[in-house]
C-alpha cells in the first residue's frame, strides 16, 4: 500500500468535517438555512428530488441525508439567488469577446439565466428575445438546413421524458445526429461491454454491494466523482471485505474516509482505511496489470489441478456461458513478467499480492471510470477487466459483478430512451408505427464525427440540451472557429458557459428549468424521471419556486422547437405531451415495454424500479450468444509509443468542480489549493528534465499532425506520481486533445493519455 503521508501535497480523509467545511467555503451560510437543508433533505428519496450530480444509485433504505459533499455543491450551486439578467450585457465590459477572457467559474457565477437571449452581432452582446419569437425563428432557420447539416447534442441532465421527445424531433425532423456527452465518457462501456457480454450497462445492482467481498478499482474515483459510494465501500471493509485499487493517482476517497452520516466516526475522526492495496501503475497499463493478475489466476489454478485442490477458475460457468478461454490462457501463460512489470509500472510481487486477494474473494466486484474508458484502447482495457472477472464467473451472480460508473444523472437513461446517434439501437418500426415517423435509414454522428464535420464546415445548425461541449471537447481551439460559423447554435442551459461565447450567425440561449424547480404545466405539477448507474428509474418532483417566471422546462422547449420546425401532425401531440408527462411515460413504455412496465405506476419505487439487464442473469446478447475472453495485441492502452521526453498527461477532475462546471479552487483532496493551472509531476522527473518543482511551464502535445497545441502559464508542481505519467485539469488541459486520439472501438477521446513535453516557459519560443 503506498502510504500518503510521504505525499507532496498531503490532503485528509474523505468525508468528513473537510466535506462540511468545503460546502460552507462555496456557499458560507446560505448552505445552512432552512430553505436549503429542506432542499437537501428531500435529495434521492422516493417523492424527492433525484440528485442533479452524478448517477450513483439510490438505496431503497435511505438515510436522512441521502447527499453527500458534491451533490450539495450542485444543488446549491443551481438554487443560487444570483440571477445572469438582461441587464447583465448592459455594462460596457460584458461583451461576448471579453467575457472570452472570463474563467470558467466566474462564467457560471453570474448566476442562472432568466431570459431566452438571441445574439446580436453588432453590439456583441446577447439581448432578451420573447420565447415565442425565438422559437419561430429557431424553426424557420432549422427547416431552411438540410436534416444531416442538423446535430442535436445532449448532456446527460434532462430527464427521460424530455430526452425521448428530443430524440424524436431529430428524426422527425430527418437525422440521427444525436451526439451525446457519454460520447466522450462512457461510450467505450457502451461499444466495449457490448462487445464482450452484450450489456451497454453495468451488472451490480445496490444488493450486490452489500455482498461482495472484494472491490476492484480500476480508474474510478468515488471519493470525489460518486461520493455515496463510500457507504457500501466502508459497509465492505466493517463485514471485512477487501478492497484494491489500481490507479496512477492517490485518491483519498480510496485511502481512508470519515462517514459523515456517523456522529460517532465524526466526533473522534475516526476514519475507515479504504484500500487495502494501493496499486500506482503507470497511466495506460491496465491491461499489462490485468494480464498480469489474470496469469497469476492462471498460474494458482494449474497448482490447485497439479495438487487434487479446489480448483480456482470457475470452469464450468467458462464452459457454459463463455468463448475464447483457451486463446486468453494461452496469452496469459506465454506473458512475460518483464512485459508486464515495464508496461504497467508495478512489480511482479504487488501483482501477485491483489490477485491472491482476487483469488480468495468468493465475490467480486469490478469497478471502473474515466481511468479505463478514456484511453485509446479504452475498449481493450474493459474487455481485460472482463477477461478477469470471467476467470472465476465473477459476472450475473450476487455480490459480484462489472460496474462502471456514470457520470451525469441522467447519461445512461438518455440513451436508453432513444438519443443515439446508430440507428440499430432504435426500435424503428415502434417509433414508424406510433407517430408515423420513418427514422432515417443512416447511422448519424456521434461527438468525433460531429467535430469532424464541424471542423470541415459541413455543419450548419446545432441545438444543445444543456451541457458546454466546446469546453468539453477535445481540440478546443479549432471547435471555437468552427462553431461560430454556423448558421444557427441553439444552447438550452441554466447559466452561462463558455459554449455562448461563440455564438453562431443566429444564436439563441434558452434558459431552462433546474430539476429542483416547481415543473407546473397545464396539467398541473410534473415529475418527471431518470435512470442511474444500476439501471434504476426513479420518478422527482421539483419544488423550489423558478428561478426566473421566464424559464421553461426542457421538455417544454423541446417541444416548441419541434412545433416551430416540424408540419404538424396528428400523431405529433406535442401541446398534450407537455400538458401531462405521463403521457410521454406511457409512449416511452409502449417503445420499449420490457424496459418499463407499468412505467407511470412503479417511478416512485424507493431506489427505483429496475431496467433489467441480460448479462446480470447471464443472458449474453454477444453475437455468439456468450460472453467472450478477449485476447490482447498489445499490452498499453496509448496508441502512441514512448519517446524521450514524451510524457503521458491524464486530465483529471478536482473535488471542486462538475465537469466543466468550476465551483472554486480547494481541490483538498489532491492538496491543491488556490489554482488549478498546475501540471503534476514526478520529483524524479522534474530534475531529469532539468526543471525545478515551482517554475511555470508549457504543455505541448507531441503528435505530428501539423496542428499546434500548447498550453503555457502552468506551474509545475512536485507529485506522487509514477515517473513518465504527468496531471493536468480538465478542461483547462482540453485544448492539447487531439481530436484524432481516440478509442478506436467506441470514439471516446483519449483523455487519461495524452502525449505531452513539459517545457520551461519561454523556451524555445
Ligand atoms: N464532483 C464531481 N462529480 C462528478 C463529476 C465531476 O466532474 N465532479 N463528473 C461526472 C461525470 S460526467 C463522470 S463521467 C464521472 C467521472 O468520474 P471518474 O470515472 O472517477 O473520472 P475521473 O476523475 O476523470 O478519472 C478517474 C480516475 O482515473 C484515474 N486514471 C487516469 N488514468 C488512468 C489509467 O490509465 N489507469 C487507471 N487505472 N486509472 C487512471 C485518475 O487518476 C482518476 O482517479 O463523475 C461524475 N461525477
Ligand atoms: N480532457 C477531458 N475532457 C473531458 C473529460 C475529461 O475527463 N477530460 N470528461 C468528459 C466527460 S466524462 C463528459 S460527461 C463531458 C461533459 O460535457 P458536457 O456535459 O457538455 O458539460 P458539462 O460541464 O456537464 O455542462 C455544464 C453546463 O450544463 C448546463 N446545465 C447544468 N444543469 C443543467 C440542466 O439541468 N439542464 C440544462 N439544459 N443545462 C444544464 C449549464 O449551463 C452548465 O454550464 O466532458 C468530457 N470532456
Ligand atoms: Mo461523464
Amino acid at each position: 500500500m503506498s502510504d500518503s503521508d510521504d505525499l507532496p501535497h498531503a490532503p485528509g480523509p474523505a468525508g468528513g468535517w473537510g466535506s462540511l467545511k468545503g460546502i460552507a467555503e462555496i456557499f458560507g451560510e446560505t448552505w445552512s438555512t432552512p430553505s436549503a437543508l429542506a432542499g437537501l433533505r428531500k435529495l434521492n428519496k422516493p417523492k424527492g428530488v433525484m440528485c442533479v450530480s452524478c448517477a450513483w444509485p439510490k438505496p431503497a433504505n435511505y438515510s436522512a441525508f441521502e447527499f453527500c459533499e458534491n451533490g450539495a455543491k450542485a444543488t446549491l450551486w443551481e438554487s443560487t439567488s444570483d440571477r445572469c439578467t438582461p441587464e447583465f450585457w448592459d455594462q460596457e465590459r460584458h461583451s461576448v469577446t471579453a467575457l472570452r477572457e472570463w474563467r470558467d467559474h466566474d462564467l457560471e457565477m453570474t448566476g442562472r439565466l432568466t431570459h431566452p437571449l438571441r445574439f446580436n452581432h453588432a453590439t456583441d452582446r446577447y439581448e432578451a428575445v420573447g420565447w415565442d419569437e425565438a422559437l419561430a425563428d429557431i424553426g424557420t432557420r432549422l427547416r431552411a438546413i438540410a436534416p444531416d447539416q442538423a446535430v442535436f447534442y445532449a448532456s446527460g441532465h434532462a430527464g427521460l421524458e424530455a430526452s425521448y421527445l428530443y430524440a424524436l424531433l431529430a428524426r422527425a425532423f430527418g437525422t440521427n445526429n444525436l451526439p451525446q456527452s457519454s460520447n466522450m465518457c462512457h461510450e467505450t462501456t457502451s461499444v466495449g461491454l457490448t462487445k464482450v457480454i452484450g450489456s451497454p450497462v453495468g451488472t451490480v445492482v445496490w444488493e450486490d454491494l452489500e455482498q461482495a467481498d472484494a472491490f476492484f478499482f480500476f480508474g474510478q474515483n468515488p471519493g470525489t466523482n460518486s461520493p455515496r459510494f463510500l457507504h457500501p465501500l466502508k459497509a465492505c471493509k466493517d463485514r471485512g471485505g477487501k478492497i484494491v485499487t489500481f490507479n496512477p493517482m492517490i485518491e483519498q476517497g480510496l485511502v481512508s474516509f470519515v462517514d459523515p452520516q456517523s456522529p460517532a466516526a465524526m466526533l473522534t475522526g475516526t476514519a475507515t482505511t479504504i484500500s487495502d492495496q494501493y496499486h500506482q501503475l503507470k497511466a495506460g497499463g491496465d491491461i499489462a496489470a490485468i494480464l498480469g493478475l489474470c496469469k497469476c489466476v492462471v498460474e494458482a489454478d494449474d497448482a490447485a489441478h497439479a495438487a487434487g485442490t479446489a480448483t480456482v477458475i470457475d470452469h464450468a460457468f467458462i464452459a457454459q456461458h463463455t468463448t475464447g478461454f483457451d486463446s486468453f490462457i494461452a496469452r496469459c501463460s506465454a506473458a512475460d513478467w518483464a512485459e508486464i512489470e515495464q508496461e504497467s509500472g508495478l512489480t511482479q510481487e504487488a501483482l501477485r499480492a491483489a490477485a491472491q486477494v482476487y483469488i480468495e474473494a468468493e465475490r467480486v466486484i469490478g469497478v471502473y471510470g474515466m481511468g479505463l474508458t478514456q484511453h485509446a484502447h479504452g475498449a481493450l482495457n474493459i474487455a481485460m477487466l472482463v477477461n478477469l472477472l470471467l476467470l472465476r464467473g465473477n459476472i450475473g451472480r450476487p455480490g459480484a459483478g462489472c460496474c462502471p460508473v456514470r457520470g451525469h444523472s441522467n447519461v445512461q437513461g438518455q440513451r436508453t430512451v432513444g438519443i443515439a446517434e446508430k440507428v440499430h439501437l432504435i426500435p424503428v418500426d415502434r417509433i414508424k408505427a406510433l407517430f408515423d415517423v420513418e427514422t432515417p435509414p443512416e447511422d448519424g454522428m456521434a461527438i468525433v464525427a460531429a467535430v469532424e464535420a464541424l471542423i470541415a464546415g459541413k455543419v450548419r445548425a446545432f441545438v444543445s440540451l444543456g451541457g458546454n461541449l466546446l469546453r468539453a471537447v477535445p481540440d478546443q481551439k479549432l471547435m471555437e472557429t468552427a462553431w461560430a460559423a454556423q448558421e444557427l447554435t441553439v444552447m438550452v442551459s441554466t447559466k452561462l458557459n463558455r459554449s455562448h461565447l461563440f455564438p453562431g450567425k443566429t444564436a439563441y440561449i434558452l434558459p431552462c428549468l433546474s430539476r429542483m424547480e416547481e415543473d407546473r404545466q397545464a396539467g398541473g405539477v410534473q415529475t418527471i424521471t431518470s435512470e442511474d448507474s444500476f439501471s434504476m428509474i426513479n420518478g422527482s418532483i421539483g419544488f423550489r419556486k423558478p428561478a426566473s417566471e421566464h424559464l421553461r422546462s426542457e421538455l417544454a422547449i423541446v417541444t416548441g422547437i419541434a412545433k416551430a420546425a416540424l408540419a404538424p401532425s396528428d400523431k405529433l401531440k406535442w401541446d398534450a405531451w407537455t400538458a401531462d408527462y405521463g403521457l410521454v411515460r406511457d409512449l416511452i413504455e409502449q417503445t420499449y415495454p420490457d424496459d418499463f412496465r407499468d412505467y407511470n405506476a412503479r417511478m416512485y419505487t424507493p431506489g427505483g424500479f429496475y431496467r433489467g439487464n441480460g448479462a446480470h442473469e447471464r443472458i449474453w446478447k454477444t453475437e455468439s450468444g456468450k460472453a467472450a475472453f478477449t485476447t490482447p495485441g498489445e499490452l498499453n492502452s496509448l496508441g502512441f509509443g514512448d519517446a524521450p521526453g514524451r510524457f503521458r498527461l491524464m486530465t483529471i477532475r478536482s473535488n471542486d468542480q462538475f465537469n466543466t462546471t468550476i465551483y472554486g479552487y480547494s481541490d483538498r483532496f489532491h492538496g491543491i489549493e488556490g489554482t488549478r493551472d498546475v501540471v503534476l509531476m514526478n520529483p524524479d522527473d522534474i530534475e531529469a528534465a532539468g526543471l525545478r518543482d515551482g517554475e511555470q511551464v508549457r504543455l505541448v502535445t507531441d503528435v505530428d499532425d501539423g496542428v499546434d497545441r500548447q498550453l503555457g502559464g502552468l506551474t509545475l508542481t512536485a507529485y506522487k506520481l509514477p515517473r513518465g505519467t504527468i496531471a493536468g485539469y480538465y478542461p483547462e488541459c482540453n485544448v492539447l486533445v487531439p481530436l484524432s486520439l481516440h478509442d478506436t472501438l467506441s470514439g471516446t477521446p483519449a483523455s487519461k493519455s495524452i502525449p505531452v513535453r513539459v517545457e520551461a516557459e519561454g523556451a524555445g519560443q
